[in-house]
């Protein structure tokens, strides 16, 4: 396709305002996606996705429009998702784009990830073009949301389009409002190619796809290609686009998105952020990526030690196709093997997590999260600490610098003061409020605010946004962003069983909050540990002194009690499930805790 008939652009908007349904539509009028293979949020291909009716990947998909003009024009459209924990991927699909549209749902108005997806769009400079969603609904108030938009972003009324994903009013508006604000790629097609890699996933027959954005040049299969920042020569076994299954196709030009299957087998050589360029060119690498910052820690063991191979490999692919896991090996005592592994935030780790264990057929146990520590050590050396058992012993400990978040609420404003319980309980403190709407038609208590706090991101940790929902009744959204390093009173809080310190269970907390935390932890593991042939002593313990303690008293547990007399193979089918319930079981010292212990650990309220 000639160069100024291609358009560039993604959808960005707040979780569940309507991308994907969005995106359908487009899929739809422009005769992409045939009407037998089409389904709800079509874009949405992973199960984990279809299921949980939330978009964790980018996608990329190309459609050939004919517009009002009567020309044909070539629409590469990445679909990203809402939940503030994948920004990583909306920041790099705006990277490959010249527009974006933002979608804002009519009955909800602007929510935090709005904001923060909005800014970002507009440092990448790109053209926005404003949607407001979800007319349909009989809580609907577009003019409201569109004074909002004009209000809080500046847009212009004229520019705004009022649609309805569900019933496919505006899919027009929204098509030709592409062709005509989002500029078209701009690129040198005589220069050496330079392709950016926005993304990657590995595929067992053609090795490494990487996604990309073709910047200057063109790109074939067959040429002889090299990565930039790795040096590693490649020859493509394959080129071609989104449909949004692989479309092998003759060629990529100037401006286009679409793949390229690498043919490596060895992931680590392909990155995401490095340029592709050809054999022997003269040429500047692009700009690439920032990498994503990793802010919360845990570890992941395999249930059964046999499988650490697998799930080391299992983590080299994923991070192909989820460019913000990082993971380090680590050993624990009472888990063995396994990877330290960082995360964007929780629901990153529990997908990432879910992912390993579905994708790859693993059986994952996870450590309780933490966040990375600063330590200052009495000798004057620092240290960062993202695992309790790496914290230095409070002899050798200067001070302990804890991250904290900048922290933005939209709720309406009946709900100031249960978000402000929440937060001050948290231990955060308030920057500032704003009002959204200034508009007098708006009701006593549903004026909507912007509340900036400041909080520690240990205590985001523990259900925080659980509660802000509920305190809000689903109203509040949450956006939040590093701030800075801050000193804190923190202790390491160690649970031993069997006199055995379990490294797994230890936890990094302020000191204030410790002895609670004891408690609640061995209180909980009594009830979990199943009763063993001897009495099992559960401690917690700050630096060796113990501040609580259970016991689980000694018990003979005969699983085939209950059905004395029964038939045969009902008791081997008991004997067979004991048997699968062992495999999640880990051994301590000679105690077997099942890894509902850990995971009822995490879930510990402070
Ligand atoms: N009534 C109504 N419902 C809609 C409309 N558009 C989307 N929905 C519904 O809103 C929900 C979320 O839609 P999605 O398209 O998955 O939203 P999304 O923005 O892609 O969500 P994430 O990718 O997870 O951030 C689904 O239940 C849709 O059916 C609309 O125009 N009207
Ligand atoms: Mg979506």
């Amino acid at each position: 396709m000639e160069q100024s008939r291609i358009r560039n652009f993604c959808i960005i908007a707040h979780i569940d305002h309507g991308k994907s349904t969005l995106a359908d539509r487009m899929l739809e009028l422009t005769g992409t996606i045939p009407p037998r293979e089409m389904a709800e949020q079509v874009l949405d291909q992973m199960d984990l996705e279809r299921e949980r009716g939330i978009t964790i990947k980018a996608t990329a998909v190309r459609m050939t429009y004919r517009a009002d003009d009567g020309r044909a024009y070539e629409l590469n459209l990445i679909d990203t998702p809402g939940h503030v924990d994948f920004t990583y991927e909306v920041s790099r699909a705006l990277a490959a784009c010249e527009g974006a549209m933002l979608v804002v749902d009519a009955s909800q108005g602007i929510q935090a990830q709005t904001l923060a997806n909005v800014y970002m769009a507009l440092e990448h400079d790109l053209a926005i073009v404003p949607v407001i969603n979800k007319i349909d609904l009989p809580n609907a108030e577009p003019e409201r949301v569109a004074d909002e938009m004009t209000e809080v972003i500046g847009f212009p009324r004229e520019e705004m389009i009022f649609a309805s994903a569900k019933e496919g009013v505006g899919t027009t508006e929204v098509l030709e409002a592409v062709v005509r604000r989002v500029p078209a790629p701009g690129g040198d097609p005589d220069a050496p190619l330079r392709a950016l890699i926005f993304d990657s996933k590995y595929d067992p027959y053609k090795g490494v796809i990487a996604y990309v954005r073709v910047v200057d040049g063109e790109l074939r299969a067959g040429q002889r290609l090299r990565l930039m920042a790795t040096g590693r020569a490649l020859e493509p076994l394959e080129v071609g686009f989104f449909r949004p299954t692989f479309a092998p196709g003759e060629r990529l030009g100037t401006g286009e998105v679409g793949y390229v299957a690498s043919g490596l087998k060895t992931v680590r050589e392909c990155r995401v952020g490095d340029t592709i360029t050809v054999e022997g060119a003269k040429t500047t690498p692009l700009p690439g990526y920032l990498p994503a910052k990793p802010m919360v820690f845990a570890g992941l063991y395999p249930a059964n030690a046999d499988d650490y191979e697998l799930l080391r490999d299992a983590l080299e692919k994923l991070q192909l196709n989820d460019a913000a896991l990082h993971y380090e090996p680590e050993s624990s005592l009472a888990l063995g093997p396994g990877f330290r592994c960082g995360f964007l935030g929780l629901l990153h780790m529990d997908i990432v997590q879910e992912r390993l264990e579905r994708e790859y057929g693993l059986d994952l146990l996870a450590t309780s999260p933490s966040v990375e520590y600063r330590v200052l050590k009495t000798d004057g050396a620092e240290m960062a600490v993202d695992s309790p058992a790496e914290l230095p012993s409070p002899q050798e400990t200067a001070e302990i610098r804890e991250p904290w978040m900048n922290v933005s609420i939209i709720a309406p404003d009946r709900y100031i003061g249960a978000t402000m319980d929440l937060v001050t309980g948290r231990r955060g403190e308030f920057v500032k409020m704003d009002y959204l709407d200034h508009g007098p038609s708006v009701r006593e208590g549903e004026r909507r605010v912007t509340l900036e706090y400041r909080l520690p991101l240990s205590e985001m940790l523990v259900d925080f946004y659980d509660q802000l929902k509920s305190r809000s009744q689903g109203y509040a959204s949450m956006d939040y962003s590093f701030d800075d390093y801050r000193p804190a009173r923190l202790v390491k809080v160690e649970v031993l069983v069997n006199q055995h310190p379990v490294d797994a269970l230890s936890v990094i907390v302020p000191a204030e909050k410790a002895l609670a935390y004891g408690r609640a932890a061995v209180e909980r593991l009594r009830r979990l540990i199943p009763r063993q042939l001897f009495e099992v002593p559960l401690q917690a313990a700050i630096g060796g002194r113990v501040i609580a303690r259970e016991t689980v008293r000694a018990m003979r547990k005969n699983v085939l009690a209950k059905c004395y007399g029964g038939d045969v193979t009902r008791k081997r089918k008991l004997l067979e499930k004991q048997r699968e319930g062992k495999k999640r079981m880990k051994r301590v010292g000679n105690v077997d805790i099942p890894q509902e212990a850990f995971m009822a650990l995490l879930r510990l309220e402070k």
